[in-house]
């Protein structure tokens, strides 16, 4: 029903890649964000770090499937 609101087909469009935009950008930060808070967290000495590759050891641990060095981790 969202088709009545708008007056053409261009104000729908433009109303589409808002949406589209916000989604990106906000799992840009999202995943940004991890990145960031694992390198700080394991720079800073925040989380245990053992094999020294900027990534939290127990995220390693949990996603083994992902992370192949974290096999080496006891
Ligand atoms: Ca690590």
């Amino acid at each position: 029903m969202i088709h009545f609101f708008f007056v053409n087909c261009e104000d729908y469009m433009f109303f589409i890649m808002n949406e589209l935009v916000i989604v990106i950008i906000g799992a840009v930060i999202l995943v940004g964000g991890v990145i960031l808070y694992a390198v700080i967290s394991t720079a800073t000495g925040l989380e245990e770090d053992k094999n020294q590759n900027y990534i939290p050891d127990w995220i390693e641990k949990k996603f083994p499937s992902i992370f192949k060095s974290g096999k080496d981790l006891k």
